[in-house]
């Protein structure tokens, strides 16, 4: 039995700094991967880096894996439509192939993503016992239409079985099959990284995030929250710093890998002692108390990153469902600062029912936590999310669609802050976050002169857009005078 599988992976970067190069490291496919490698099935990867068309992505499909007997398709929402049409013209060429997609799109939307006419099989939740029955099945001519975690078309029919219940132990599964990926030639690789995963789900139920509807797959009584021990992971970070060549960085790609105060503690000692290497992980603010700052530091943190989000606390907690202070996030950022941790601070804009007002409240919380990077996105409705739903119910949502987060604009028509408004906070966020800063370091009673100017230009882009260019014309040649009139250095 030999499984393809498909990965459309120009969702981030593409266009971008990494042009070019053949993507990243997806944990999910390496860990089925290496399940069916363990029992003697043939395992390779067709990673998609570059847009192209559904027929140019066939002929490579012929030249190189023609011989697959399992398409096995790994989908967000965002690479849903690519995978669609691929797997149509794909099922055209080899009808005969059998056509399975994962991912979270098809575990949340299973009936639309089953629609789609080149896919047999959608897989919801966890992959890897449901292929390998799969692939079991298929070998001894069994029946493949009653197999847990699958829905099945079959003769003008959906099989729609259970959900199987998520992994308890994940130390019982094997180390990740890493070979899957052209490690040489990827982004992690110019990223000077790994990527390692020590955890799966997340608690939380962010109104925005696919995990609340992710854990409504878990049969009753199922946990959904579940890490790899502290051993564990640090066995599979030491194999892989043997097996790839010298790297510098190490990338936690979980939801939130230090959520157990004990686990953390054990995890962050044993990696102090024994890797050695520095690493970025996900946290949340409350989560942030001066032991595990401390724990972060000896282990060699270059980078925490948590969500902020909004920086409006009713946007936090009545949109997003985040319960998080604003007090309780700036004196998390405080003990962050003081063990000079770089900090990598999430946000959004444009999320329903948002005015400008709150979404400046997000920049000056950037400013106040002086992150050493503002990752800000646009909200984008994720199918099957709360807030997907709040936005269909309250009309909110257009027939836009972007594929990637990170063109800047919002697919939603919001009535107190209108696209193009959402489109000048996202492309000059960073710079009103540097102006903040600044100002914010001023003495009374020019900081709030200072903080009222700049209010006034957020809230008013057009007035911004002719005063800008005049105060940066008269920046630089008030820096250029100073430069002339201060003393040379011998
Ligand atoms: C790490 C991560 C990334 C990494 C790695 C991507 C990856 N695909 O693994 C990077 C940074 C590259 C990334 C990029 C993006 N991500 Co991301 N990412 C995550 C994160 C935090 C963890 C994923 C993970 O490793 N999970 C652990 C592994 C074991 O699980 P898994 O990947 O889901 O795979 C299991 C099952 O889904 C299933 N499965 C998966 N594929 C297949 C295929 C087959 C054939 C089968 C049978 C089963 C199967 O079996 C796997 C093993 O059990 C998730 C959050 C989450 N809770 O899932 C968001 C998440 C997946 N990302 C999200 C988004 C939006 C993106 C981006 C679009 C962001 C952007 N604008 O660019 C891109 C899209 C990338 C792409 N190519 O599609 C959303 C997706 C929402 C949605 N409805 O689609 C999530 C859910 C976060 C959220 N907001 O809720 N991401
Ligand atoms: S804390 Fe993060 S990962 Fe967890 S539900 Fe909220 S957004 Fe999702």
């Amino acid at each position: 039995m030999y499984i393809v599988f498909v990965y459309f992976d120009f969702m981030q970067g593409a266009g971008g700094k990494y042009n070019g190069a053949s993507g990243k490291y997806h944990e999910g496919l390496a860990s089925i991967s290496a399940c069916l490698k363990q029992r003697g099935y043939r395992v390779s990867l067709y990673q998609i880096t570059e847009k192209q068309t559904a027929e140019q992505y066939l002929d490579t499909f012929k030249t190189l894996y023609a011989d697959a007997d399992i398409v096995g398709f790994s989908s967000t929402s965002q690479a849903f439509p690519y995978v669609s049409e691929f797997a149509n013209v794909l099922k055209k060429a080899f009808p005969d192939k059998l056509m399975i997609c994962g991912g979270v799109h098809p575990s949340l939307m299973p009936e639309e993503s089953l629609q789609s006419p080149g896919l047999d099989i959608v897989c919801r939740g966890e992959g890897e016992y449901s292929m390998l029955e799969l692939c079991e099945r298929l070998e001894s001519g069994g029946d493949i239409t009653s197999i847990e975690g699958l829905w099945v078309k079959h003769n003008n029919r959906v099989y729609s079985n259970p959900p199987r219940p998520p992994i308890r132990d994940l130390d019982a599964l094997p180390f990740p099959d890493r070979d899957l990926f052209d490690y040489e030639h990827s982004v992690d690789k110019q990223m000077d990284r790994l990527v390692f995963s020590g955890s799966r789900g997340c608690p939380h139920d962010c109104t925005y995030c696919c995990n609340h509807a992710l854990k409504k797959l878990c049969p009753g009584g199922t946990a959904y929250v579940r890490r790899k021990s502290p051993d564990r992971l640090i066995a599979e970070i030491q194999q892989a710093i043997a097996q790839y060549p010298p790297f510098t960085y190490i990338y936690f790609a979980d939801d939130l890998l230090l959520l157990k105060k004990n686990w953390s503690a054990e995890f962050l000692e044993k990696y102090a002692a024994s890797v050695r290497k520095p690493f970025a992980c996900n946290c949340r603010f409350e989560l942030i108390n001066p032991a595990l700052v401390d724990q972060l530091k000896k282990a060699g943190c270059w980078q925490l990153q948590l969500g902020l989000e909004s920086g409006s606390s009713y946007i936090r907690q009545e949109v997003l469902n985040r319960h998080q202070s604003t007090e309780m996030i700036l004196s998390a950022g405080k003990l962050i600062a003081e063990k000079q941790i770089p900090l990598l601070v999430f946000s959004m804009i444009g999320v329903p029912f948002e005015t400008p007002a709150q979404a400046l409240e997000t920049v000056k919380m950037n400013a106040l936590l002086r992150p050493t990077i503002c990752h800000l996105t646009v909200f984008y409705p994720f199918p099957a999310t709360e807030l997907y739903a709040l936005c269909q119910k309250n009309g909110l949502l257009t027939p836009r669609h972007l594929d990637s987060l990170f063109e800047g604009e919002t697919t939603l028509q919001l009535p107190d802050f209108p696209p193009n408004k959402i489109t000048f906070a996202y492309r000059n966020f960073q710079t009103f976050v540097s102006q903040y800063m600044t100002i914010f370091s001023f003495k009374q009673p020019w900081r709030t002169i200072f903080e009222k100017i700049v209010d006034f230009l957020w809230l008013h882009p057009r007035i911004y857009s002719v005063v800008n260019p005049a105060y940066r014309a008269a920046k630089k040649t008030f820096r250029s005078i100073r430069r002339k009139l201060s003393p040379k250095k011998k």
